[in-house]
């Protein structure tokens, strides 16, 4: 057959195609809901068969402007029709507004863009090294990054190496060097596991994966004030937490403290393109040389553009301060289903999580019965249900979500 022919052949009809070919040539990576989805739009997605979905997981905050925000969509293709990719070899005239405007949007000094959320991980990890070394005097290959436990930072080898989770790190060996994992929201056992090799400590300021996990309060002030006292660079990873998904810009100012290092992805672009950024308050950024540190995509004209228009709807229209009034209408009526299922309800803005007691048979046949319902949710680990729809949530649509949640629980 020729490659003409292949690229020819018929399109897949029904979502059980979609489902057999996925099986048959793809890595098995993911167990997704058996729903192929199609379309997408503001809080709505809709599967091939036309049947609409409530998105109640965003692409795990990727989405936060809503689904195909038309204003993102209309700067992606008027930059795509201009230039798309130029390399850092050369310069683009949208990197400097693009700096310019996350820069005084999160009180930075200096920023660093990357592509994916792991690459900003991996970038900052990269800093504080050499920070440790040549700012610091840490001795060569001697730094220590602290981590926490049921941290989720990305994907990667070095990323998975300080990884508490066997699934995500088990047979991936052998790892990076130079990590110490300290309990979550114990700012002692940080204090603890600070030497004078100690270059980072990088967190997430809510746990996401682990469970939208808030740490007591104070705790992040304190190990902000443990970073400073010790010459530690605080970097605090807000890729799920960030752009306005805890009802704030950045989950950082619940606590009203300041990261040496920031990191945000996801819906940095809106869910339309890969891209990430390390952000800096001081000059820990300041020690990378030219030809130190590079990506083929990163900060190009697309991304820039793209980044441009999803921090300007997320401003513009209203989301942070949307996802905080609404996240509070959701999370007290989740918190009032009177079921015994339900363990806790948690969570800040609308980065929310639904617990329920082991016995209770298991997340996922919850969520495979709430999308019958037309609501589509994600589990996270066995017994946690997390809810991150779009930051456009209305308080109707928050409603509803409760409603089919009850409903769910009692069938
Ligand atoms: C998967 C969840 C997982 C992140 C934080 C960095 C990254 C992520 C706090 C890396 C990415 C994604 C990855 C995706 C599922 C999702 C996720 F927490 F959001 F639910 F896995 F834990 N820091 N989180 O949450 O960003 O390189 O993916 O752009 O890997 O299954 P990335």
């Amino acid at each position: 057959m020729t490659d003409a022919a292949i690229l020819e052949r018929p399109r897949l009809a029904t979502a059980d195609d979609y489902i057999s070919v996925e099986a048959r040539l793809g890595a098995k990576n993911y167990k997704p809901l058996d729903v192929v989805l199609s379309r997408g739009e503001g809080v709505y997605v809709w599967d091939v068969d036309g049947k609409r979905y409530l998105d109640a997981l965003s692409a795990y905050s990727a989405v936060n402007q809503g689904h195909c925000h038309p204003k993102i969509l209309e700067a992606m293709v008027e930059q795509a029709k201009k230039l798309t990719l130029t390399s850092r070899a050369f310069r683009n005239d949208q990197l400097a507004l693009f700096y310019e405007e996350i820069c005084a949007l999160t009180n930075s000094h200096k920023a660093l863009p990357m592509n994916s959320g792991a690459e900003a991980v991996e970038s900052a990890l990269k800093v504080a090294r050499k920070w440790g070394y040549q700012v610091k005097g840490v001795p060569a290959d001697r730094a220590e990054v602290i981590v926490c436990s049921e941290n989720f930072h990305g994907r990667t080898l070095a990323i998975v190496g300080f990884s508490t989770d066997d699934q995500a790190r088990g047979g991936f060996g052998p790892f990076a060097p130079g990590f110490k994992v300290v309990p979550f929201g114990d700012a002692g056992a940080l204090e603890a596991a600070i030497t004078e090799n100690t270059v980072a400590f990088l967190v997430e300021p809510i746990q996401g994966e682990a469970g939208v996990i808030i740490p007591p309060a104070g705790y992040l002030k304190t190990a902000r004030e443990l970073c400073t006292r010790h010459n530690v660079i605080f970097i605090l990873d807000e890729i799920q937490t960030g752009l306005g998904r805890t009802g704030k810009l950045l989950a950082e100012q619940h606590e009203g403290v300041e990261a040496d290092l920031t990191l945000v992805g996801k819906a940095l672009s809106g869910g339309f393109y890969p891209v990430s950024a390390v952000l800096s308050n001081d000059e820990v950024l300041g020690v990378l040389k030219p030809g130190e540190h590079g990506s083929t995509f990163g900060g190009n004209p697309l991304a820039c553009a793209v980044a441009r228009a999803a921090l300007r709807v997320l401003v513009e229209e209203g989301m942070v301060e949307n996802a905080a009034r609404v996240g509070e209408r959701l999370k007290a009526s989740l918190a009032g289903i009177r079921h015994d299922a339900i363990k806790e309800v948690r969570g800040r803005g609308l980065m929310l999580a639904v617990e329920l007691h082991a016995e209770a048979g298991g997340a996922r046949r919850v969520c495979e019965n709430l999308q019958r319902r037309g609501l589509l949710c994600k589990e996270t680990h066995d017994h946690t249900i997390r809810i991150a729809p779009p930051l456009i949530l209305t308080d109707d649509q928050a409603d509803w979500i409760a409603e089919q949640f009850d409903a769910a629980l009692r069938d």
